[in-house]
């Protein structure tokens, strides 16, 4: 089989691609790792920034997110007590929109299926090759069967745990690498959320986040250990911590969903290698406390998808080869943003009295200067794209 740019992994990076592909005529053939089922349930990212709402929407995806996303203007930072709105309608003119992964990945497999065009689910054994040549490969299996694919381009979009970053040769890649000690616990739950804003709180106990899907579900994080055990998290420890930190009148409901999420900062320069790209998670991770990977990951396929329409339009390989440098120079302000957020916000053990004392005082600032306020502002709801 032949196609034009064979795209590995069917997360927010390899679908969008695909249909941005779609929409300039250009082929492409989507693999997928697992089911459908479980690509459309898994529960991630919720905050789109405002010009990924526009990509989405140019894109054809945008009917059910423009009509059941939440709009949001703003978010409340939560120390010492209070809550203190930080307003981006009245700092930057712009909004973010509420709406989760999950659901974005549904429009998007669902344009893929009218669109008629191949994404399989349940590929193994992915394998990808001769990409430093003009010609290469993607090997896989389905339904026990070996197939090999011929393509121009591979899209590596296939997450941090996927095949194509660990097919480039070791020395070619160069890794920048941060692990926090310590890791978002997070439910999903029944139960109408508690605020009309985002809350993010800082608390003598750790932090704390909560967030919405819909006006019945709420999503909702505690900071906890990276090897915390859910077992010793019955659903009423895990409310009453809420409870605690977010220091709000929580109703409680039913917990549809639990889990225990790692926190690291994680960028592979370049992004690219011969005719391999790698596209979203699969070249560089966050701290979810920005809420930018599902962003970064649209950002990346915006770029890729135009360098691509590019080369077919004119033969020219300009725009793919500085496809690496474009996007580095936006993920490394991104990567400065969640790192700061996450040190912000989160009780270090290495901390001392003097370091949370002096967090206080940022948040202080934060929220009595415009200045400072405008800044965490402009990168929330998402730095321009023609910044770099
Ligand atoms: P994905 O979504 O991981 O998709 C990769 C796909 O590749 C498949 N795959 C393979 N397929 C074929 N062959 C192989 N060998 C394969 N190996 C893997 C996988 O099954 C998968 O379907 O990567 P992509 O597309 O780059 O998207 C990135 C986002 O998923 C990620 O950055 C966000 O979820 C991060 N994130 C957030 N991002 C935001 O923008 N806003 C948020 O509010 C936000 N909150 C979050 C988050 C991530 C979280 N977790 C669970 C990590 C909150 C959490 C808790
Ligand atoms: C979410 O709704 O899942 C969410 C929101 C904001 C974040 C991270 C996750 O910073």
């Amino acid at each position: 089989m032949r196609t034009q740019v064979a795209i590995i992994g069917a997360g927010p990076a390899g679908l969008l691609l695909a249909q941005l592909l779609h929409q300039r005529g250009i082929e492409s053939v989507v693999l997928e790792a697992r089911s459908r089922e479980y690509i459309e349930g898994r529960v991630r990212a919720g905050v789109l920034e405002h010009q990924s709402v526009d990509i989405l929407t140019q894109a054809g995806a945008g009917e059910r997110m423009l009509q059941d996303g939440l709009r949001h203007n703003g978010l409340y930072l939560h120390f010492n007590g209070r809550n203190h709105h930080i307003d981006f309608a009245d700092l930057t003119g712009k909004k973010v929109m509420v709406y989760g992964q999950q659901e974005v990945v549904r429009d998007l497999v669902a344009l893929r299926l009218v669109a008629r065009q191949p994404l399989y689910f349940e590929v193994d054994s992915v394998a990808v090759s001769d990409f430093q040549t003009d010609h290469p490969r993607v090997r896989y299996r389905m339904n026990g069967t070996e197939h090999m694919l011929e393509c121009d381009f591979i899209a590596g979009c296939d997450g941090f745990h996927g095949v194509c970053r660990a097919s480039i040769p070791p020395g070619l890649l160069t890794i920048y690498e941060r692990i926090y000690p310590f890791a978002w616990l997070g439910i999903l739950a029944g139960v109408p959320p508690a605020s009309d804003e985002l809350i993010y709180a800082n608390d003598a106990r750790g932090f704390a986040l909560l967030s919405m899907r819909s006006p019945t579900v709420s999503r909702l994080y505690l900071q906890c250990q990276p090897e915390e055990d859910l077992d010793q998290w019955p659903d009423e420890r895990i409310w009453s911590e809420l409870r605690t930190r977010l220091g709000s009148q929580l109703a409680t409901g039913p917990v549809l969903q639990k889990s225990v999420t790692p926190m690291r900062s994680f960028v592979a320069e370049p992004m690219s290698c011969g005719r391999l790209f790698l596209a979203g998670d699969a070249a560089h991770i966050v701290p979810p406390t920005g809420a930018k990977g599902m962003n970064l990951a649209i950002a990346d396929v915006h770029v890729l998808g135009k360098a691509l329409g590019s080369y077919y339009r004119t033969g020219s390989s300009d725009a793919l080869q500085a496809y690496s440098a474009t996007c580095l120079q936006r993920v490394w302000k991104v990567q400065r943003f969640s790192w700061w957020m996450t040190a912000l916000l989160h009780r270090f053990d290495t901390d001392n009295a003097f370091d949370q004392r002096r967090q206080l005082a940022e948040l202080e600032y934060l929220v009595s200067s415009r200045a400072a306020a405008q800044t965490l502002a402009e990168n929330y709801v998402g730095l321009p794209l023609s910044m770099g």
